[in-house]
């Protein structure tokens, strides 16, 4: 498995940016990258893995681990770094199972989904949204700082990413909680300065 850090770790598909705004953030040092290709007007296809090809291409350069949400048969074909799969999705265990050496992410919303993910092979899990979010349509109800500490005392060596609604006003109150990273969409994709939203995000 490729070494990884969660510290700042972006998620965006062709409907929320771009190949630009995905290289200006490589730029910045965001440390992890995940395709997540949703909503209306999403790619598929040949489009979706040209456009893969082409974040992946770009990871590579900037030495940045590339991840590929839910499509274990585009992460297969473009033998990505990693995986990263919901609860709604393919069961972990056997997504494990057929990408043994690519990092597997999972999101997990209380302390039994995390302790599934774990035995089911999971590298790290995904906790949230933390905070209100407009970038998932089918998010849960946020679970705010208090969970996100509790789940981090709980299970204080597990590798977490916590995400939803994290922007460069609340990542430190997020950091305090000792969890490994933020996963961000809309603070990187939507940011008027790109350079300066991963800088912010990085160094608090
Ligand atoms: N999972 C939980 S919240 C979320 C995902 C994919 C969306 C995060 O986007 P944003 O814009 O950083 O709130
Ligand atoms: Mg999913």
């Amino acid at each position: 498995m490729m070494t990884y850090n969660l510290h700042t770790y972006f998620i965006m598909g062709s409907t929320n940016a771009n190949l630009a705004i995905l290289e200006e953030a490589l730029q910045a040092g965001i440390t992890l990258f995940q395709l997540r290709e949703k909503g209306k007007g999403a790619k598929t296809g040949d489009d979706l893995l040209q456009f893969a090809k082409a974040c992946q291409h770009l990871c590579q350069q900037y030495n940045v681990p590339f991840i590929v949400n839910d499509d274990v048969p585009l992460a297969i074909a473009l033998q990505a770094d990693g995986i990263h799969i919901g609860q709604d999705d393919a069961h972990a265990a056997t997504v494990r199972k057929q990408l043994p050496h690519a990092i597997l992410g999972v999101s997990a919303h209380n302390k039994k989904e995390i302790k599934q993910a774990v035995l089911d092979g999971a590298d790290y899990v995904g906790i949230g949204p933390i905070f209100t979010t407009a970038s998932k349509d089918d998010a849960q109800q946020p679970c705010g700082i208090e969970t996100l500490q509790a789940l981090q005392e709980a299970f204080p060596r597990v590798p977490k990413v916590a995400i939803g609604g994290i922007t460069t006003d609340n990542v430190q109150a997020v950091r305090a909680t000792g969890v490994n990273g933020v996963a961000v969409i809309s603070a990187i994709s939507a940011a008027d300065d790109v350079k300066a939203a991963v800088t912010s995000l990085r160094n608090m």
